[in-house]
C-alpha cells in the first residue's frame, strides 16, 4: 500500500515537472520596449486619464477576441490603444501574457512624464498606445531588429539559408492565412522554427509590405540562434528552439525535409504521452499481480 502511494507521488511529480510547461506558456518574455520621445507637458492630466480609460477598456475586449483597439479622449489628449496576442496562444495564456504586458507598459512613464506613446513586444503578446491612429500602420522609424546572443553551433551557411528561406515562406503564407503562420524547416540536418504575424488591422498589402520588410532585415541576425523583427504592423521570429504552439493548427512547412520535421516536432509531446501510458500500464499490472498473489495465498 505504501509502495503504491509512493509511486503515485512520483507520477504526480513527474507530471507537474514535465507536462505543465507544455500546457501553460504565455511567453510573457519581453522582446522590446519602445517609448516615443513626445510628451504631454501642458495637458498631462487629461492625457493620463484617457490613457487609463483605454487600458481599462482594452482588457474585456482582449479576453473576448484576442485583440482590441480602443480610442478615448478628444483633441490632442486623445489616446489610441491596441493589444493583440500571438494567434497560437491559448485563451488562458493570452490573458496571462496581456495582464503582464499591461503592467509593464508603464515603464514608458506615461504618468510621471506624460509620454505620448509606447510599444511593448512580448513573445506572446503586444501592447501599444499612442497619440495618433496607428492601428493599420505597417512600418515606422522606430522599428527594431533584435538578435540573439549565441551563435549557431553547426554549419552556419546552411543555418542562415534555412532561416531566411523559412521566414520568407512563412511570411508569404501568413499574408494568405489571416495574417498568421508558424512552421519549421529541416534541411541539411539543421532545424529552424519560425512565426510570422501581422496585427489585426494590418491586412492585405499592408501586411505583405510589413513582413517583406521584416524578412529583409531578419537575415542580418544569422548566424545567431535567434532573431526577431518588431515592426509597427507585424512580428517575425526565427529560432533554433520550438517556441510556438501548433497543437491545433499543425501547419508545417517542409522544404526538402521529408518526414524528419514532423517526427522531431512530435517527439517531446509523444515522449510525455508514452511515459504516462507506461506508468498506467505499470500500475494496472501491479494491481493484477497483487490480486493474483492474494488469490494464490
Ligand atoms: C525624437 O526622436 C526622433 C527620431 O528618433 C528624432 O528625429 C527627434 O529629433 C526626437 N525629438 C526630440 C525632441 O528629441
Ligand atoms: C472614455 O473613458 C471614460 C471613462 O472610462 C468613459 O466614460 C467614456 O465613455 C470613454 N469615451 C469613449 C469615447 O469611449
Ligand atoms: C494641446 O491643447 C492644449 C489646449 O488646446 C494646448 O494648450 C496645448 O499646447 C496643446 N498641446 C500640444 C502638444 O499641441
Ligand atoms: C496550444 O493551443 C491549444 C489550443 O488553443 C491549447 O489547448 C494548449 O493549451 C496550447 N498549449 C500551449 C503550450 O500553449
Ligand atoms: C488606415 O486607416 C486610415 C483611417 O482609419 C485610412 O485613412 C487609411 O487609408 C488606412 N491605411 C491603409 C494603408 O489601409
Ligand atoms: C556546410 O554545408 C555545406 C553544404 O552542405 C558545405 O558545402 C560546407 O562545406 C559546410 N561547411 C562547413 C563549415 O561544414
Ligand atoms: C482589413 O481589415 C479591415 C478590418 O478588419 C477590413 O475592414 C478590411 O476590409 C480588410 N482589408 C483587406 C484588404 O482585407
Ligand atoms: C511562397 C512560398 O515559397 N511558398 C512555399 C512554402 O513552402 C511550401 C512547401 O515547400 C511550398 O509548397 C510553398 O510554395
Amino acid at each position: 500500500m505504501f509502495n503504491h502511494n509512493y509511486l503515485l507521488l512520483l507520477l504526480i511529480i513527474f507530471l507537474s515537472i514535465f507536462v505543465k510547461p507544455f500546457l501553460c506558456d504565455p511567453r510573457a518574455t519581453q522582446a522590446a520596449l519602445i517609448c516615443t520621445n513626445r510628451t504631454a507637458v501642458l495637458e498631462r492630466q487629461p492625457f493620463v486619464t484617457n490613457f487609463l480609460a483605454t487600458m481599462e477598456a482594452v482588457t474585456p475586449l482582449m479576453v473576448r477576441q484576442g485583440y482590441a483597439a480602443v480610442v478615448n479622449g478628444t483633441g490632442n489628449t486623445t489616446v489610441y490603444t491596441f493589444g493583440e496576442c500571438m494567434k497560437d496562444l491559448s485563451f488562458n495564456d493570452c490573458n496571462l501574457c496581456f495582464a503582464q504586458c499591461k503592467t509593464r507598459i508603464v515603464a514608458c512613464f506615461p504618468f510621471q512624464q506624460g509620454t505620448r506613446g509606447g510599444r511593448l513586444f512580448f513573445d506572446g503578446c503586444y501592447l501599444r498606445y499612442d497619440d495618433y491612429n496607428f492601428f493599420n500602420e505597417s512600418l515606422s522609424s522606430t522599428d527594431k531588429t533584435i538578435c540573439g546572443t549565441k551563435d549557431f553551433g553547426g554549419n552556419t551557411t546552411v543555418f542562415g539559408a534555412n532561416a531566411v528561406e523559412l521566414v520568407r515562406n512563412l511570411s508569404a503564407q501568413a499574408v494568405k492565412n489571416d495574417g498568421f503562420f508558424v512552421g519549421s524547416v529541416s534541411r541539411g540536418n539543421v532545424l529552424v522554427y519560425g512565426l510570422a504575424q501581422c496585427w489585426e488591422f494590418v491586412n492585405g498589402s499592408a501586411c505583405e509590405k510589413c513582413l517583406e520588410n521584416a524578412v529583409s532585415r531578419i537575415g542580418s541576425c544569422t548566424p545567431k540562434e535567434e532573431g526577431r523583427v518588431l515592426n509597427a504592423g507585424c512580428y517575425l521570429r526565427y529560432s533554433t528552439q520550438k517556441f510556438y504552439n501548433n497543437s491545433i493548427t499543425d501547419e508545417r512547412i517542409e522544404i526538402g525535409g521529408g518526414n524528419k520535421t514532423a517526427i522531431i516536432a512530435g517527439t517531446s509531446s509523444a515522449a510525455a504521452l508514452l511515459l504516462v501510458v507506461v506508468l498506467v500500464v505499470f500500475f494496472v499490472n501491479r494491481k493484477l499481480v497483487k490480486k493474483k498473489e492474494r488469490y494464490l495465498s
